[in-house]
Formats: structure tokens, C-alpha cells, sequence
């Protein structure tokens, strides 16, 4: 196999940091540059790490140029809380740094580019329980406007400049290696940091509010399987739906106490709430299951239980630094 040359963009958040970390077993630490915008935390400091604003074209454009990459994985975006609160801001960034990816990769002549879109593309008119694959979007948040926009834009790069450019439609992501950031589902991150520490959770979302939701390392291994399966399988050049779960606060709750009895929710919802309730509860993810071989390895049981044996190791190491 051709030896791989990997940039990541936006490697801080919480997928870049853990997608990155999928990169290094896979192609090698040397083999990976990850970037981001600011200096990098915890484990991804021990890679090869680059500042890097997809924003500062000519800056991006030499960096890519000069690289010779071989693969591209734009993870940089507004999520969608904290894109409701400055839209422009998120509109520039979620689309003319994708479009800026986009043509850099066909001009320099990538062979694979990674983008991620999300659940977030559906809206309030889309069918909510088993969402299908081709259906109706109309999303009602910047952040899920740019993401639907977004696969459209993939699907011309692929069909009018060739690119091979691939991408999944995310559930909620739950990872805990990073702290939340500003995502609607992040209420399913930050209920373990608070269950840990305060034996308590303070829920911006209702207790019945069911979405559709993944482990972070299902979601690694999903990216990773698209990214290496033959072009010929990959039929769906917007992007694909994949899924894992789906739970509400309440479910993920009792599952916590589980393990911690002494643990408390209360529910005080916000303007979160109005676009939790746009999106899909549960996600028809046959086509990637049929296309690629996607299959999901955690439940809320298995995840639940992982994070809480992990976690508390991790904010030790944290606290001793
Ligand atoms: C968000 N975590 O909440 C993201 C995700 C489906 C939601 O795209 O904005």
C-alpha cells in the first residue's frame, strides 16, 4: 500500500482528538500532522501537531501545497448551539472552509478527503423514527443548513472534479477524552464529568427527549472503515447515515446510577430543547450496513460502563498535572 500522508484540521475537538488518535494505530504517528487553531491538550501533544486556520487561505493553501498529502480529514466547525448564537461566524466557517478543503484537495491532488456531516441535516418535517437514508431534510439550524448544503457540495466535487471525498451524517458523539463542545447532544458528554464530580446533573434537555447516539469510539471505527473501503462500495457521495442508539436523558441517567446510586438529574430545559426537537429519534443506517459493513460495537450499557471505568483515571492524570 502507498505510504499515507494524513493532515487532520480542527484535531482538537472532540471527534479531531480521538479521530487523530484512530489515525496514528492505522497509518502511524509519523505518517499524521495533526492542526488546529490552538495549541494542543493532553495526548494530542505527543503527535506532530501544526497551528493551522482552514481561514487564512493563503497560509492553508501553502501549508496543503507544500505537504503533498495524501489524505484530508476537515473536521473544523461551529457545532450547532453555539452556531445559533453566531450564524455568519458559522456559515463562513462551515461552508467557505469546507469549499476552500474542497478545491484545495482537487488542486494538489488528494486522494481522499473526510468531511463529517450530522443528524443535524434533517429537520422538523423529516420522518423522525428510523430516518431514511434519502428523505426529506429542511434543517432549521445554521449548523444543520451548512451540513446539508455541505453534502451537496461533496457530491458535486465527487461527480464534477472526481473526489473521492466521503462522508457520515454523526448521531450525538459521546466521547470523554475532551470537554463538550457546544453541541446539542453535549448534555450526554457532560452528564459523566458532573455524575463523577457532583453526584449530580443539571439537564438542558427534557427527560423524554430521545435522539439519536454514538460512542465516540464506535465513531472512529465508522471513519475509518468508510475511509478504507474500496471506492467502488461507496454509493452515497452526500453522506451516510449511521447510528448506534438512541436514549434520552432519563435512560442515561439510570444507567449512571447504576454504578453510582447516589447520582441526581434534574431538568431544566433550554433553547436547546427547540432544536433537539427538530432532529430524527432514531436513524435507518441500513445502506452504510450494506454498502461498507458498518456495524456498531457499543450499547448506552457498554458505553455507560467504559466511560465510567476510564474517566475517573483520566481526570487523576488531569488533577496530577
Ligand atoms: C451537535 N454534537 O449537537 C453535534 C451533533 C447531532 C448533533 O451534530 O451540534
Amino acid at each position: 500500500m502507498k505510504k499515507q500522508k494524513i493532515l487532520v484540521i480542527g484535531a482538537g475537538g472532540q471527534l479531531g482528538s480521538e479521530l487523530t488518535q484512530g489515525l496514528w494505530k492505522l497509518h502511524g504517528k509519523e505518517n499524521v500532522i495533526a492542526t488546529d487553531i490552538k495549541d494542543p491538550e493532553g495526548v494530542l501533544a505527543t503527535g506532530n501537531f501544526e497551528i493551522l486556520d482552514v481561514m487564512k487561505e493563503n497560509e492553508f493553501l501553502e501549508f496543503v501545497k507544500k505537504n503533498g498529502f495524501t489524505q484530508l480529514y476537515h473536521l473544523a466547525a461551529v457545532l450547532s448551539a453555539t452556531g445559533e448564537k453566531n450564524p455568519k461566524f458559522a456559515w463562513q466557517l462551515n461552508m467557505d472552509g469546507l469549499i476552500r478543503v474542497l478545491d484545495a484537495a482537487v488542486n494538489y491532488k488528494i486522494e481522499k478527503v473526510y468531511w463529517p456531516s450530522s443528524i443535524a441535516a434533517f429537520g422538523p418535517t423529516t420522518p423522525k423514527i428510523k430516518t431514511p437514508q434519502d428523505t426529506i431534510m429542511d434543517p432549521t439550524t445554521i449548523y444543520g443548513i451548512s451540513k446539508q448544503a455541505g453534502e451537496l457540495w461533496c457530491n458535486w466535487y465527487h461527480k464534477n472534479r472526481g473526489l473521492d471525498v466521503r462522508s457520515l451524517r454523526y448521531p450525538g458523539l459521546i466521547g470523554y477524552k475532551t470537554k463538550p463542545g457546544g453541541g446539542t447532544t453535549d448534555y450526554a458528554v457532560d452528564i459523566f464529568f458532573k455524575a463523577l464530580t457532583d453526584k449530580k446533573f443539571e439537564c438542558f434537555l427534557s427527560a423524554d427527549t430521545y435522539l439519536p447516539m454514538m460512542y465516540m469510539d464506535d465513531a472512529v471505527k465508522a471513519t475509518l472503515d468508510l475511509m478504507e473501503a474500496p471506492a467502488e462500495k461507496i454509493n452515497e457521495r452526500g453522506s451516510y447515515n449511521i447510528s448506534a442508539m438512541s436514549f434520552c436523558p432519563a435512560e442515561i441517567a439510570a444507567e449512571i446510577k447504576k454504578h453510582i446510586p447516589e447520582f441526581e438529574i434534574t431538568y431544566k430545559p433550554d433553547f436547546r430543547q427547540a432544536i433537539a426537537d427538530s432532529w430524527p429519534r432514531s436513524i435507518n443506517d441500513s445502506t452504510a450496513r450494506i454498502d461498507w459493513g458498518w456495524e456498531p460495537q457499543f450499547d448506552l450499557a457498554a458505553m455507560t460502563e467504559d466511560i465510567l471505568k476510564n474517566l475517573p483515571v483520566l481526570m487523576h492524570e488531569q488533577a496530577m498535572i
